[in-house]
């Protein structure tokens, strides 16, 4: 039995594997040389902890935004400035999982100011400024263990919302137990974080505590079930070990519907239950001082589902869902069991009815467990193997991806008939529509994220790029047009018409609003001084020189602090520094930014530094030195550009 199941658990590959594409594909996705691309696609990093930006339809890559994994070709991390926002209750976590990007929204529709992003493995909510395409701020949250179906949001932007993937003994207790209490012991949260509307600061507004089982994936109601949220969930059996086999037993898992404006009169009627002790991270970036600070929160309000009416239901969902997804008008909510032969759709309309006439069938973990046909719209029969994820057109149609099969499936949703398949290279986790979870869905193309491409790419050892594949969806047909490769593992991803985004870009940092207690505004403010052992150096850096350039009188046992402001006042000018030895890397700054370099030589001698990013013809020029004395020797500590000149003899 069970190795029957995990058998279908390997992907196939599809027949046509090497499948052409027809003749008029180049020309659907050919970007001129010059011209922009249509969408920005905005691509989960996976295992890499980043995201990264494409353009569509070309499949050009523009941009890896680091969030929450050091980025050497950015100087994520490594900058005393940016540091704070890898800080956690763990301490500094200098690489994450990064799987859900959600834009977000405005009456269900991209809006083009954040995008957030999930950290599986330490669990952790990020939002990204799409004026600047940086990471702006990072929340901790406490009471979770991999933070896997989050990080999605309701239709406003009222709430960022992140289930828990593990179920674990909260923070605020003791979690000394013997694993195999799980049922006792482990519990479920799914956090509700706020997002202010003018700067989007995000702050842990609630978590509502359920009984302990996997939370997968989930989606806000939108439109008639604005005001829901719904989560899928696995291992309902509450197994604590080889889940395989003993989280797959149960014929169906549950969806969890959580109303969440109930969780908000219930929370306004005193309900919730204040829990002190806790901490968890807040990292917010300032790009005034251009300096990421990190708060420590000890405090969250809880809701216990199962004590209070009306706030959670289950609705019996075949066997372990993975995805689970809301159409363009609310009223259809998709669940994608991983080994279900259907995929079933549930109807809002006829939940609201069940809930009413109280069509349950008893409770679990004290929570009404709705008649799965009470709920039920209809099912999609004989789609596919391993269906995870679903998107929609806006024209009545949804597409659902296939990991097991390894193909993409469109079907309507009014009468569930199979209407389109096409083969995909190979094993797709999500697929994208360019707004497809929104109101309004730009149902022009699919793309296919594919999880293994085996002999599409050329070889480049035991690992493979992952890819995207683009297909055009605006006839019956899907048609195959490009794949291109991606950075680590695309899970899921959203598209943006780029007129929502391209004109809002930052070009530079304005020099005189910099509020760095480390700028030098220009080569007047460039000095170097000694405070005990540490040695702060004010450096600014403009094409094609630093000042100062040469500095000495530093001894062993110093701190040094290269604090470097780049002066430029020029789109796409930025300047790098390094300095021979560091083991802190390297920074890249920006123009009119401020950015510190920490390092302790460990050696006497003369150190070159100089900057890394070709900015001019002089660019090999741009260079200095500093020099590392003895501890106690009396040379002067003193720094200077142009007048340092060479010695006429040498001695
Ligand atoms: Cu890759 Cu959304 Cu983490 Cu499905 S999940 S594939
Ligand atoms: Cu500055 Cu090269």
């Amino acid at each position: 039995m069970a190795s029957a199941m995990l058998s279908t658990f390997h992907a196939c590959k599809p027949k046509g594997a090497g499948a052409a594409v027809s003749g008029d594909a180049a020309e659907k996705v050919y970007v001129a040389p010059g011209k922009y691309d249509e969408f920005y696609n905005f691509v989960s990093g996976g295992f890499s902890g980043q995201l990264s930006v494409y353009g569509l339809p070309s499949g050009r890559l523009l941009r890896v935004i680091p969030v929450f994994s050091l980025d050497p070709e950015k100087g994520w991390g490594f900058s005393e400035e940016t540091k704070p926002m890898l800080e956690t209750s763990h301490g500094n976590v200098p690489w994450d999982d990064l799987h859900h990007v959600q834009l977000s929204k405005t009456d269900g529709n991209y809006d083009g100011r954040w995008v957030f992003v999930n950290a599986n493995n330490t669990p952790r909510i990020a939002r990204v400024d799409l004026t600047t395409f940086r990471t702006a701020e990072v929340l901790e949250l406490p009471n979770s263990g991999g933070n896997h179906s989050s990080p999605y949001i309701t239709e406003n932007t009222e709430y960022v919302v992140a289930g828990t993937r593990f179920s674990v003994p909260l923070d605020g207790e003791s979690g000394d137990v013997p694993i195999n209490t799980f049922k006792k012991n482990f519990r479920g949260t799914l956090s509700f974080v706020s997002v202010n509307k003018d700067n989007g600061n995000m702050e842990l507004a609630f978590q509502i505590e359920t009984p302990g089982v996997n939370y997968d994936l989930s989606r806000a109601g939108k439109g008639t079930s604005h005001g829901w949220f719904f989560f899928s969930t696995y291992n309902t059996e509450q197994a604590n070990t080889l889940l395989e086999v003993n989280a797959s037993k149960n014929d169906k898992d549950f969806i969890l519907a959580v109303n969440w404006k109930k969780a908000e009169e219930y929370l306004k009627a005193g309900k919730g239950k204040k829990v002190t002790g806790l901490k968890y991270a807040h990292n917010t970036y300032d790009e005034k001082s251009h300096t990421a600070k990190t708060s420590f929160n000890t405090e969250t309000i809880v809701l216990k589902a199962e004590e209070l009416e009306g706030l959670c239901y289950y609705i019996p969902c075949p066997k372990s869902p993975h995805g689970v997804d809301v159409d363009p008008t609310g009223e259809y909510i998709v669940g994608s069991g991983k080994l279900a032969a259907v995929i079933p759709v549930f109807s809002f309309a006829k939940m609201q009815k069940a809930i009413q006439e109280k069509q349950f069938e008893g409770k679990f973990g004290g929570i009404p467990i709705i008649k799965y046909e009470s709920a039920l719209y209809g099912e999609v029969q004989k789609p596919g193997l391993g269906p995870l994820h679903t998107e929609f057109d806006g024209r009545g149609n949804a597409i659902t991806s296939f990991f097991v099969s390894s193909e993409l499936v469109k079907w309507n949703i009014k009468d569930l008939k199979v209407l389109d398949r096409t083969p995909t290279f190979y094993s797709t986790g999500h697929l994208m529509i360019p707004g497809g979870d929104t109101k309004n869905p730009e149902g022009k193309y699919v793309i296919a994220y594919n999880k293994i491409t085996k002999d599409r790419f050329l070889p480049t050892g035991p690992e493979l790029a992952q890819s995207a594949q683009l297909f055009d969806i605006s006839g019956d047909k899907m048609q195959l047009l490009l794949d291109f490769p991606t950075i680590g593992e695309p899970h899921y991803a959203q598209a943006i018409k780029a007129e929502k985004v391209k004109d809002k870009s930052v070009k530079i940092f304005k020099i005189e609003e910099n509020t760095s207690p480390f700028v030098a505004k220009g080569d007047k403010d460039a000095r170097v001084e000694r405070k005990g052992n540490q040695v702060h150096v004010y450096l600014t850096s403009i094409r094609s020189h630093f000042t100062p350039d040469n500095i000495e009188g530093v001894q062993l046992g110093d701190e040094v602090y290269f604090h470097v402001t780049n002066i430029e006042q020029d789109w796409d000018m930025p300047h790098g520094f390094a300095v021979k030895g560091a083991k802190n890397g390297e920074l890249l700054i920006m123009p009119g930014e401020t950015q510190t370099l920490k390092w302790v030589p460990d050696r006497v001698g003369v150190f070159p530094f100089y900057c890394t990013d070709f900015c001019s013809a002089l660019h090999q020029e741009m260079q200095g030195y500093i020099r590392i004395s003895k501890k106690g020797n009396n040379v002067p500590l003193i720094y200077s550009l142009g007048t340092n000149q060479p010695q006429e003899k040498t001695n």
